[in-house]
Protein backbone atom coordinates (compact mmCIF):
# COMPACT_ATOMS: atom_id res chain seq x y z
CA UNK A 1 0.00 0.00 0.00
CA UNK A 2 2.83 2.54 0.70
CA UNK A 3 4.64 1.56 -2.17
CA UNK A 4 1.28 1.82 -3.86
CA UNK A 5 1.18 5.65 -2.77
CA UNK A 6 4.84 6.86 -3.55
CA UNK A 7 3.95 5.63 -7.17
CA UNK A 8 1.23 7.73 -7.62
CA UNK A 9 2.23 11.35 -7.70
CA UNK A 10 0.38 14.70 -6.91
CA UNK A 11 -2.85 13.31 -6.09
CA UNK A 12 -4.98 15.69 -6.22
CA UNK A 13 -7.82 13.14 -5.47
CA UNK A 14 -6.49 11.97 -2.45
CA UNK A 15 -6.27 8.42 -4.55
CA UNK A 16 -4.18 7.08 -1.19
CA UNK A 17 -6.67 7.93 1.04
CA UNK A 18 -9.50 6.51 -1.00
CA UNK A 19 -7.48 3.14 -1.47
CA UNK A 20 -6.99 3.08 2.23
CA UNK A 21 -10.60 3.77 2.92
CA UNK A 22 -11.63 0.84 0.17
CA UNK A 23 -9.69 -1.64 1.97
CA UNK A 24 -6.21 -1.92 -0.74
CA UNK A 25 -5.68 -5.82 -1.47
CA UNK A 26 -3.83 -7.66 -4.45
CA UNK A 27 -6.86 -9.33 -5.49
CA UNK A 28 -7.40 -9.96 -8.94
CA UNK A 29 -11.21 -8.48 -9.36
CA UNK A 30 -10.26 -5.84 -7.10
CA UNK A 31 -10.58 -2.58 -9.03
CA UNK A 32 -8.97 0.53 -7.82
CA UNK A 33 -9.72 4.54 -7.53
CA UNK A 34 -7.78 6.95 -10.04
CA UNK A 35 -8.96 9.86 -11.60
CA UNK A 36 -12.18 9.44 -13.50
CA UNK A 37 -12.06 7.82 -16.52
CA UNK A 38 -8.38 5.46 -15.55
CA UNK A 39 -9.05 1.66 -13.71
CA UNK A 40 -6.36 -0.63 -13.07
CA UNK A 41 -6.72 -4.43 -12.17
CA UNK A 42 -2.87 -4.99 -10.60
CA UNK A 43 -3.23 -8.55 -10.68
CA UNK A 44 -6.02 -9.72 -12.92
CA UNK A 45 -4.35 -12.67 -14.84
CA UNK A 46 -2.35 -15.76 -12.82
CA UNK A 47 1.26 -16.70 -14.19
CA UNK A 48 -0.34 -19.49 -15.89
CA UNK A 49 -2.84 -17.03 -17.82
CA UNK A 50 -0.43 -14.68 -18.73
CA UNK A 51 2.41 -17.24 -19.98
CA UNK A 52 -0.76 -18.37 -22.36
CA UNK A 53 -1.49 -14.62 -23.64
CA UNK A 54 2.19 -14.32 -23.59
CA UNK A 55 3.19 -17.51 -25.96
CA UNK A 56 0.30 -16.86 -28.32
CA UNK A 57 1.15 -13.39 -28.58
CA UNK A 58 4.83 -14.16 -29.57
CA UNK A 59 3.95 -17.25 -31.66
CA UNK A 60 1.59 -14.12 -33.72
CA UNK A 61 4.77 -11.72 -33.89
CA UNK A 62 7.69 -14.50 -34.76
CA UNK A 63 5.60 -15.61 -37.75
CA UNK A 64 5.97 -12.40 -39.15
CA UNK A 65 9.38 -12.32 -39.03
CA UNK A 66 12.14 -13.55 -41.01
CA UNK A 67 12.94 -17.70 -41.51
CA UNK A 68 17.15 -16.43 -40.71
CA UNK A 69 15.20 -14.64 -37.11
CA UNK A 70 12.92 -17.98 -36.92
CA UNK A 71 15.98 -20.25 -37.23
CA UNK A 72 18.09 -18.45 -35.05
CA UNK A 73 15.26 -18.65 -32.26
CA UNK A 74 14.70 -22.66 -32.82
CA UNK A 75 18.63 -22.95 -32.00
CA UNK A 76 18.53 -20.46 -29.09
CA UNK A 77 15.75 -22.60 -27.11
CA UNK A 78 17.40 -25.99 -28.42
CA UNK A 79 20.49 -24.80 -26.50
CA UNK A 80 18.32 -24.22 -23.23
CA UNK A 81 16.09 -27.41 -23.37
CA UNK A 82 17.82 -28.47 -20.54
CA UNK A 83 15.84 -25.79 -18.32
CA UNK A 84 12.78 -27.31 -19.40
CA UNK A 85 9.95 -24.18 -18.33
CA UNK A 86 7.12 -25.30 -15.99
CA UNK A 87 3.95 -23.12 -15.89
CA UNK A 88 4.82 -21.30 -12.52
CA UNK A 89 7.97 -19.86 -14.08
CA UNK A 90 7.65 -15.91 -14.52
CA UNK A 91 6.62 -14.97 -18.23
CA UNK A 92 9.34 -13.22 -18.72
CA UNK A 93 11.48 -16.32 -18.80
CA UNK A 94 9.45 -16.23 -22.81
CA UNK A 95 11.90 -14.00 -23.93
CA UNK A 96 14.83 -14.72 -25.95
CA UNK A 97 17.33 -12.21 -25.85
CA UNK A 98 16.89 -9.02 -27.25
CA UNK A 99 19.24 -9.69 -30.30
CA UNK A 100 17.13 -12.65 -31.16
CA UNK A 101 14.36 -10.35 -32.79
CA UNK A 102 14.06 -8.06 -35.67
CA UNK A 103 13.16 -4.88 -33.30
CA UNK A 104 12.79 -2.17 -35.27
CA UNK A 105 14.87 0.86 -33.84
CA UNK A 106 12.13 3.90 -34.08
CA UNK A 107 8.67 4.06 -35.76
CA UNK A 108 8.84 6.05 -38.64
CA UNK A 109 6.03 4.79 -41.15
CA UNK A 110 3.44 7.97 -41.09
CA UNK A 111 0.40 7.30 -41.60
CA UNK A 112 0.35 3.74 -40.25
CA UNK A 113 -3.12 2.49 -39.99
CA UNK A 114 -3.80 2.73 -36.33
CA UNK A 115 -1.71 5.53 -36.22
CA UNK A 116 1.55 6.40 -33.78
CA UNK A 117 3.08 9.36 -33.71
CA UNK A 118 6.39 8.95 -36.00
CA UNK A 119 9.38 8.82 -33.35
CA UNK A 120 7.29 7.65 -30.42
CA UNK A 121 8.40 4.30 -29.91
CA UNK A 122 11.32 3.15 -29.60
CA UNK A 123 12.98 -0.32 -30.11
CA UNK A 124 10.10 -2.89 -30.60
CA UNK A 125 7.84 -5.07 -32.56
CA UNK A 126 3.85 -4.96 -32.87
CA UNK A 127 1.30 -6.32 -35.32
CA UNK A 128 -2.09 -5.68 -35.19
CA UNK A 129 -4.30 -8.82 -34.58
CA UNK A 130 -6.92 -9.78 -36.59
CA UNK A 131 -6.93 -13.24 -35.28
CA UNK A 132 -5.49 -15.42 -31.97
CA UNK A 133 -4.24 -18.67 -32.86
CA UNK A 134 -6.76 -20.75 -30.22
CA UNK A 135 -6.33 -23.87 -32.37
CA UNK A 136 -2.53 -23.81 -31.06
CA UNK A 137 -3.25 -23.00 -27.16
CA UNK A 138 -5.30 -25.04 -25.63
CA UNK A 139 -6.40 -23.03 -22.85
CA UNK A 140 -6.55 -19.02 -24.82
CA UNK A 141 -9.67 -19.07 -25.60
CA UNK A 142 -10.94 -19.51 -21.83
CA UNK A 143 -8.01 -16.28 -20.77
CA UNK A 144 -9.41 -14.30 -23.98
CA UNK A 145 -12.77 -14.08 -22.82
CA UNK A 146 -11.56 -12.98 -19.30
CA UNK A 147 -9.87 -10.42 -21.36
CA UNK A 148 -12.46 -8.86 -23.25
CA UNK A 149 -15.07 -9.06 -20.73
CA UNK A 150 -13.44 -6.21 -19.33
CA UNK A 151 -13.79 -4.17 -22.63
CA UNK A 152 -16.77 -1.85 -22.09
CA UNK A 153 -17.63 -2.29 -25.72
CA UNK A 154 -17.13 -5.31 -28.00
CA UNK A 155 -16.65 -3.52 -31.16
CA UNK A 156 -12.64 -3.79 -30.83
CA UNK A 157 -9.44 -3.84 -32.83
CA UNK A 158 -5.71 -5.55 -31.03
CA UNK A 159 -2.51 -5.16 -31.32
CA UNK A 160 0.21 -6.13 -29.53
CA UNK A 161 3.39 -4.33 -28.67
CA UNK A 162 6.66 -5.63 -27.56
CA UNK A 163 9.21 -3.79 -26.21
CA UNK A 164 12.89 -4.75 -26.54
CA UNK A 165 14.77 -4.32 -23.21
CA UNK A 166 15.65 -0.61 -24.23
CA UNK A 167 12.92 -0.27 -25.56
CA UNK A 168 10.11 2.90 -24.48
CA UNK A 169 7.32 4.70 -25.18
CA UNK A 170 7.37 8.81 -25.49
CA UNK A 171 4.59 10.82 -24.07
CA UNK A 172 1.59 11.09 -26.61
CA UNK A 173 -2.09 10.83 -26.97
CA UNK A 174 -3.57 8.62 -29.10
CA UNK A 175 -4.65 9.24 -32.71
CA UNK A 176 -8.09 10.20 -31.72
CA UNK A 177 -9.54 9.33 -35.15
CA UNK A 178 -8.36 5.75 -35.43
CA UNK A 179 -10.06 4.78 -32.29
CA UNK A 180 -12.80 5.85 -30.57
CA UNK A 181 -13.31 6.76 -26.38
CA UNK A 182 -11.35 3.69 -24.89
CA UNK A 183 -8.02 2.16 -24.82
CA UNK A 184 -7.48 -1.02 -23.01
CA UNK A 185 -3.76 -2.62 -21.82
CA UNK A 186 -2.75 -5.87 -20.51
CA UNK A 187 0.87 -6.08 -19.53
CA UNK A 188 3.39 -9.22 -19.77
CA UNK A 189 6.71 -9.77 -18.89
CA UNK A 190 9.00 -7.41 -17.27
CA UNK A 191 7.42 -4.34 -14.77
CA UNK A 192 7.82 -0.85 -16.90
CA UNK A 193 6.44 2.60 -15.46
CA UNK A 194 3.14 3.77 -17.05
CA UNK A 195 3.46 8.01 -16.70
CA UNK A 196 0.25 10.06 -17.04
CA UNK A 197 0.70 13.34 -17.59
CA UNK A 198 -2.78 16.10 -18.47
CA UNK A 199 -1.93 17.71 -21.13
CA UNK A 200 -2.44 21.53 -19.86
CA UNK A 201 0.45 23.78 -18.63
CA UNK A 202 1.27 22.28 -14.57
CA UNK A 203 -1.22 19.41 -15.16
CA UNK A 204 -1.74 16.90 -13.11
CA UNK A 205 0.26 13.61 -13.44
CA UNK A 206 -0.04 10.47 -11.77
CA UNK A 207 2.29 6.85 -12.61
CA UNK A 208 1.90 3.72 -11.40
CA UNK A 209 4.33 0.17 -12.15
CA UNK A 210 2.58 -2.07 -14.29
CA UNK A 211 3.48 -6.00 -13.46
CA UNK A 212 3.03 -8.71 -15.64
CA UNK A 213 -0.77 -9.85 -15.21
CA UNK A 214 -1.94 -6.12 -14.85
CA UNK A 215 -4.51 -4.57 -17.24
CA UNK A 216 -5.66 -0.58 -17.31
CA UNK A 217 -8.41 1.12 -18.62
CA UNK A 218 -8.42 4.47 -19.93
CA UNK A 219 -11.50 6.15 -21.15
CA UNK A 220 -13.52 9.18 -22.34
CA UNK A 221 -11.72 12.65 -21.03
CA UNK A 222 -8.95 10.97 -19.19
CA UNK A 223 -7.71 8.88 -22.96
CA UNK A 224 -7.82 12.50 -24.59
CA UNK A 225 -6.33 14.61 -22.25
CA UNK A 226 -3.61 13.06 -20.95
CA UNK A 227 -0.55 11.91 -22.58
CA UNK A 228 0.73 8.57 -21.82
CA UNK A 229 4.07 6.88 -21.90
CA UNK A 230 6.03 3.99 -20.80
CA UNK A 231 9.53 4.72 -19.69
CA UNK A 232 12.61 2.95 -20.05
CA UNK A 233 12.96 2.55 -15.80
CA UNK A 234 11.21 0.59 -13.20
CA UNK A 235 10.79 2.02 -9.94
CA UNK A 236 10.94 -1.58 -8.13
CA UNK A 237 13.38 -3.66 -9.26
CA UNK A 238 16.00 -2.14 -11.06
CA UNK A 239 15.63 -4.40 -13.28
CA UNK A 240 14.68 -3.30 -17.04
CA UNK A 241 13.31 -5.73 -19.40
CA UNK A 242 11.68 -6.63 -22.50
CA UNK A 243 7.74 -5.86 -22.03
CA UNK A 244 4.43 -7.15 -24.21
CA UNK A 245 1.71 -5.34 -23.81
CA UNK A 246 -1.77 -5.91 -25.49
CA UNK A 247 -3.57 -2.95 -26.58
CA UNK A 248 -7.26 -2.98 -27.35
CA UNK A 249 -9.11 0.14 -28.53
CA UNK A 250 -12.57 0.48 -29.29
CA UNK A 251 -12.72 0.78 -33.11
CA UNK A 252 -13.43 4.24 -34.37
CA UNK A 253 -17.14 4.97 -34.82
CA UNK A 254 -18.80 6.34 -37.92
CA UNK A 255 -19.03 9.23 -35.63
CA UNK A 256 -15.14 9.72 -35.54
CA UNK A 257 -15.52 12.43 -37.34
CA UNK A 258 -16.62 14.29 -34.58
CA UNK A 259 -13.87 15.38 -31.50
CA UNK A 260 -14.42 14.08 -27.89
CA UNK A 261 -16.66 17.63 -27.48
CA UNK A 262 -18.72 17.03 -29.89
CA UNK A 263 -17.89 19.36 -32.79
CA UNK A 264 -16.55 18.91 -36.34
CA UNK A 265 -12.73 17.47 -36.56
CA UNK A 266 -11.34 19.29 -39.44
CA UNK A 267 -8.11 17.66 -39.71
CA UNK A 268 -7.59 14.22 -39.24
CA UNK A 269 -4.47 13.37 -40.19
CA UNK A 270 -4.86 9.45 -40.30
CA UNK A 271 -2.07 7.59 -38.21
CA UNK A 272 -1.44 11.42 -36.07
CA UNK A 273 -1.13 12.13 -32.55
CA UNK A 274 -0.65 15.00 -30.12
CA UNK A 275 3.02 14.27 -28.91
CA UNK A 276 4.88 16.00 -26.28
CA UNK A 277 8.08 13.86 -25.66
O1 LIG B 1 2.11 -0.46 -23.92
C1 LIG B 1 1.33 0.29 -23.34
O2 LIG B 1 0.86 0.05 -22.22
C2 LIG B 1 0.93 1.58 -24.01
C3 LIG B 1 0.96 1.50 -25.47
C4 LIG B 1 0.66 2.80 -26.10
O3 LIG B 1 0.99 3.84 -25.60
C5 LIG B 1 -0.09 2.83 -27.32
O4 LIG B 1 -0.26 1.79 -27.96
O5 LIG B 1 -0.51 3.94 -27.70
Amino acid sequence: MAALCRLIGSSRMGICRLLKNSGYHHHHSTVHQFPDGFSYWPNYFTNKEQRTLLSASLYKLDSSETRQSRVKRKEYWKSRSNDDQTELDPPATLFAPDDMYEFQEVRTTSGFPKGHFDGVIHHYREMHLSSWPIDKFCDLKSVLDRLYSLCPTQDVQTHILHLASHGEILPHVDNTSASGRWILGVSLGHERVLKMREESQDGHEFSLTLPSGSVYLQRDDIRYSYLHSISKNTQESGVVGQRLSIMIRVSPSPMSWLNPQGFLTLMTVPGSMTCNP
